[in-house]
């Protein structure tokens, strides 16, 4: 067990900014500069949500919904009611995320370990920037952003799929969906071979990393070695993430229409006739 309270792993330092100033913990939470202005922001944001909420129809957190400002309102900052509450809250969730990242970048430097955590939570604030910012500013309008409510958000999913008329022609959504899968796929079977081999039945062995290396070696002729399958999920995962971020922000900035006519060019290639 990680003792919680174990010395050397409460040690001063690491910090980014603000030198001692929030280096410490509050029961098992480190929380530092970036963790006060993560909770800050988290707060601030989720109590806009219920400030938004409340002008409107219901407060259920199943139904409400904070809309982006409209279309025609292009880029410009809106009073609350006509989309502001969402440029703030967006405001206040990449904040969040950034301070969220930059917490987990300190506590890796507290503990000298590398940055790959935080530099893999980075591709998924990059996607979400992609729909809330990048996206909507290269195609000049606040109002390309997806609402914040639990159904809205699918709804507007859907609407912006059937805009390019059948979104599974998109290729890059293609690659994205095939590193998903793929994802889960390697974590099926790392997480089914290692429990296979150190969680054995009563009393049988504990088999090693050797025998994990033979399984697949007997399977499927290789094995990618015990530190090189975190590799091959790490890199199938950020994957995924940048690929679905490419596959969005290529749909109005840089393709319009139908992404199954893009394929036409397919078609016309003169080899086939
Ligand atoms: C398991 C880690 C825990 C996180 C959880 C999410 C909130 C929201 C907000 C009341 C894997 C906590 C949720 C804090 C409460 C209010 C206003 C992570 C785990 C449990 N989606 N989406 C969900 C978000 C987008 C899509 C569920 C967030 C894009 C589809 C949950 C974002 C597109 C489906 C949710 C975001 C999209 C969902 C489960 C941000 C393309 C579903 C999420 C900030 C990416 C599924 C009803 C989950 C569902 C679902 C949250 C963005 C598509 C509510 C926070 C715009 C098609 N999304 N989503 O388990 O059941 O993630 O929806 O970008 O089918 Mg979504
Ligand atoms: C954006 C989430 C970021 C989250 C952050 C953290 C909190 C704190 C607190 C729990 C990116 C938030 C944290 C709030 C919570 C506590 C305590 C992740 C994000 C920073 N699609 N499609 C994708 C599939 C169709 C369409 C991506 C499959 C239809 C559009 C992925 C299918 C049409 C968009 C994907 C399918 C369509 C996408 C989503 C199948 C609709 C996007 C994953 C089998 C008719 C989106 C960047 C993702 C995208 C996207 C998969 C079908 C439209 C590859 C498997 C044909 C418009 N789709 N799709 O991006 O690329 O995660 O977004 O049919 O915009 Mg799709
Ligand atoms: C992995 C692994 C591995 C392990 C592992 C894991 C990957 C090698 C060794 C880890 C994996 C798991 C445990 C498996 C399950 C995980 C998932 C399925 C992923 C999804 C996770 C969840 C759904 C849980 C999410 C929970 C979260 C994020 C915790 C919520 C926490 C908070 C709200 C507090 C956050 C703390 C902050 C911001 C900093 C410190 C702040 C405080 C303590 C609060 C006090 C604040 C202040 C003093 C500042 C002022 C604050 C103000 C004004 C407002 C406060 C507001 C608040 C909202 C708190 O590979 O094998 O094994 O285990």
């Amino acid at each position: 067990m990680l003792l919680s309270f174990e010395r050397k792993y409460r040690v001063r330092g690491g910090t980014l900014v603000g030198g001692d100033l929030f280096d410490f913990w509050v029961g098992p939470f480190y929380v530092g500069f970036f963790g006060v202005t993560a909770a800050i922001s988290a707060l601030m944001g989720t109590m806009l949500i219920f400030a938004a909420a409340a002008q409107g129809p219901t407060l259920n957190p199943w139904l409400i919904s904070i809309e982006p400002p409209a279309i025609e309102a292009g880029l410009a900052f809106m009073p609350l009611a006509e989309g502001g509450y969402w440029q703030v809250i967006t405001g206040c969730a990449i904040v969040a995320f950034g301070s969220w990242a930059l917490r987990q970048v300190e506590i890796s430097r507290k503990l000298g370990m590398g940055l790959h955590v935080p530099f893999a939570f980075s591709f998924a604030v990059l996607a979400y920037v992609t729909l809330v910012v990048i996206r909507p500013v290269l195609m000049g309008a606040w109002g390309h952003g997806f609402p914040y409510g639990i159904w809205t958000h699918l709804d507007w999913v859907s609407n912006v799929g059937y805009q390019y008329v059948n979104f599974h022609y998109n290729p890059l959504h293609m690659i994205a969906i095939t590193f998903f899968f793929t994802t889960c796929l390697a974590l099926a079977l790392h997480g089914g071979l290692v429990l296979s081999a150190v969680n054995p039945g009563k009393g049988e062995e504990v088999r090693s990393p050797e025998y994990e290396d033979t399984y697949f070696r007997d399977f499927i002729g290789y094995s990618v070695g015990t530190l090189g399958i975190h590799r091959v999920g790490l890199i199938l995962a950020l994957n995924a993430g940048f690929w679905s971020a490419a596959c969005i922000v290529i749909s109005g900035p840089l393709y319009v229409g139908s992404w199954p006519e893009f394929w036409e060019f397919w078609k016309a290639i003169p080899i086939w006739s």
